[in-house]
């Protein structure tokens, strides 16, 4: 008999370090990469685990640390992992929890979990990527812990000591072998776990950094939950009415809880959760939503004339200019689709949050008539300029009878006609232009010459947006259309390329044009369409020969290597236009030198760069100087 249990429990331990070696395989599997992101998810990972504890009522609070050492240490004040030997795998339910793959919730009862989600890979897939992590437990007045390397039992579950509290606390060290860098991110860590906690309200979440010099500490706590978020997300904006409004409920297993309140922009940001993961691609519970949101208000402007019997509806897009909000749903078991796995498609949650949000906003508007009228007000004044758009779009077509929308006159494009090899230069100023139009290959690149700074796009109402000459002319370059009729297929070029003078200038232009690509065409960014040139600081002539710098370190890197005498001829470039055709190809054109930076959006803070763009792009100087020294922030470097 415990004979036959040796047998079993070892062919048990053989499976495990398979399950595990397959993770230090192919880590790519299970965190995504094994870059910063995938590091970071790490943490995620240990904190969704003592998050789906508070979702369970049994914890208060999680404290976060990053270790001198730079490993991680996650505690909460729940039951406890329990310390039994589980029936099937005959070890401590505990070591299944770290040693067997996709164990992570499988066991105890009911609730919902944040792991089974896109991450919720399991606390076992952390341990086979760290060093080692070591998991203390204190339950039934006694504490417990192990050790792992690698994944490997280091010892058995053992008893270290007595207590009267209850938890569980976890550290590990990542494997420095598998990610290609193992320093955590004070902020990114912030950004996300602040985010839990304004999705798990009452739950406080501390972070600390202990590593020397860097010493510091943030603690989100927010009773107000998602209302909160909503108020932070709104912060440097101007509310169109005081009060957040707030629903919340459940119809049968999904519970729902929605927050918003419009400012008096023009752009709409509202992020979706599906038990705590973000849904960038939303899904079926941000379409129910949408569509509440559209038939009450609409419902309301009937009801109390504000819309006479033959004008038309206001369009979802109309009430939802403006929009700051928040829709998180819990649901048992989600099921998640589409090319990034990030798209709810139960279509029980769509009924779910538009019955719940239409019944309690309904009423809502009751109580507080102010409130909706100016919703509604303001959505007015938006069906207008949209009608008003096209109409100006009807004439433009007519003029044009019919025929494709011409391209720009200033567009010099290029000759060969698929789009997999094309791209296309926005250059700033004609001069410039002037000097890309000579210097390119005529055949694969194309170059649109930008006239001074091009529109804010965070400050005007789409009439004036669409009427703007800078920006109809990249929206018919580029073919695609922009918002709900993007169409990625139509794109006439595979790079878009960002080219404006390497100063504070050219930076504020470059974000004017980043800003209007993310609210119109974000696809474009996400898919990985957009670049920023990179023309040279310096050009460097010694014994007739000639360098360029792209840096002060890189020309001090040079004059070291070249010798720092009298011989040294250095120009420094104040402009694109001080360049002449040449040198433009040489240092910034040719696909064979060049270095692009390719523009990309840091999925797990998009809520976070939103703020930036409306805080670089909103009255306040101050933000914005900030914004453009953090620039690279959201740019990734990329050789070609
Ligand atoms: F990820 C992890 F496993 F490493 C981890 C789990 C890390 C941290 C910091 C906390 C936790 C965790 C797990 N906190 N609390 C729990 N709770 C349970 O595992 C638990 C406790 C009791 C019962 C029960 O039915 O009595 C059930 C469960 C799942």
């Amino acid at each position: 008999m415990s004979n036959n249990e040796n047998t079993s429990y070892d062919a048990g331990q053989i499976q495990i370090l398979e399950g595990l070696e397959a993770v230090r395989k192919r880590p790519g599997m299970y965190i995504g990469s094994t870059s910063s992101r995938g590091l970071h998810h790490l943490v995620y990972e240990i904190v969704d685990n003592a998050v789906d504890e508070a979702l369970a009522g049994f914890c208060t609070e999680i404290e976060v640390s990053i270790n001198g050492d730079n490993s991680i240490t996650v505690v909460d004040n729940g039951r406890g992992i329990p310390v039994g030997i589980h029936e099937k795998a005959g070890i401590p339910a505990v070591e299944v929890v770290f040693t067997i793959l996709h164990a992570g919730g499988k066991f105890g009862g009911g609730g919902y979990k944040v792991s089974g989600g896109l991450h919720g890979v399991g606390a076992s897939v952390v341990n086979a990527l760290s060093n080692w992590l070591e998991v203390e437990i204190s339950r039934d007045g006694k504490v417990y812990r192990q050790r792992y390397e690698r994944g490997h039992v280091i010892y058995k579950l053992k008893e270290v000591g007595k207590t009267d509290i209850t938890g569980t606390k976890v550290t590990f060290m990542p494997d420095d072998t598998i990610f290609d860098d193992v320093i955590f991110d004070f902020n990114t860590l912030k950004t996300r776990l602040r985010e839990m906690a304004f999705l798990t309200k009452g739950l406080k979440i501390v972070l600390e950094d202990k590593r020397e010099e860097s010493e510091k500490k943030s603690v989100f706590h927010y009773e107000g939950g998602i209302n909160e978020f909503v108020a932070y997300l709104n912060k440097h904006k101007s509310p169109l009415y005081d009060k957040i409004i707030y629903c919340e409920g459940q119809k049968d297993d999904i519970y729902v809880e929605v927050a918003l309140q419009h400012n008096d922009s023009f752009n709409e940001t509202t992020f979706s959760f599906v038990n705590n993961i973000n849904t960038p691609e939303g899904g079926m519970h941000l379409t129910g939503f949408r569509s509440a949101i559209t038939k009450v208000f609409n419902d309301y402007a009937r009801t109390n004339k504000i819309l006479k019997e033959k004008e038309e509806n206001l369009s979802g897009d109309d009430l939802r200019e403006g929009l700051t909000a928040i829709v998180s749903i819990k649901i048992p078991e989600p099921q998640f689709e589409g090319q990034t796995k990030q798209k709810l498609g139960n279509a029980e949650a769509r009924t779910a949050v538009e019955g719940l949000v239409f019944e309690k906003l309904t009423y809502f508007l009751e109580q507080n008539p102010q409130v909706a009228k100016a919703i509604v007000g303001k959505a007015v004044l938006a069906q207008r300029a949209r009608m008003a758009a096209r109409k100006a779009r009807d004439v433009a077509r007519k003029s044009t009878l019919e025929t494709t929308m011409a391209l720009p006159g200033k567009l010099a494009d290029c000759s060969d006609k698929d789009p997999k090899n094309c791209e296309i230069y926005i250059v700033e100023g004609d001069s410039a232009g002037g000097s890309a139009k000579t210097a390119r290959n005529r055949a694969t690149q194309a170059i649109l010459p930008l006239r001074g700074k091009i529109l804010n796009v965070e400050k005007a109402r789409i009439d004036r947006i669409l009427g703007n000459e800078e920006i109809k002319s990249m929206i018919t370059a580029f073919g695609t259309g922009i918002k709900e009729n993007f169409n990625i297929e139509k794109l006439r070029y595979d790079k878009i390329i960002i080219m404006t003078d390497a100063d504070v200038d050219g930076a504020h232009i470059s974000t004017l044009m980043l800003t209007f690509f993310f609210r119109f065409m974000p696809e474009l960014i996400r898919e990985g369409h957009v670049y920023l040139a990179q023309p040279p600081l310096y050009k460097l002539e010694k014994n007739k020969k000639t360098w360029y710098a792209y840096s002060d370190e890189e020309l001090s890197k040079i004059l070291d290597e070249v010798g720092r005498d009298n011989n040294n001829k250095i120009q420094r470039y104040k402009g694109l236009g001080e360049m002449d055709a040449e040198q433009l190809w040489d240092t910034t054109m040719d696909p064979e030198k060049r270095v692009l930076l390719r523009v990309s959006i840091d999925q797990d803070s998009e809520s976070e760069l939103d703020m930036t763009f409306d805080t670089l792009m909103g009255e306040r100087v101050e933000p914005r100087r900030e914004f453009i020294e953090t620039n690279a922030k959201f740019v990734k470097n990329l050789d070609i």
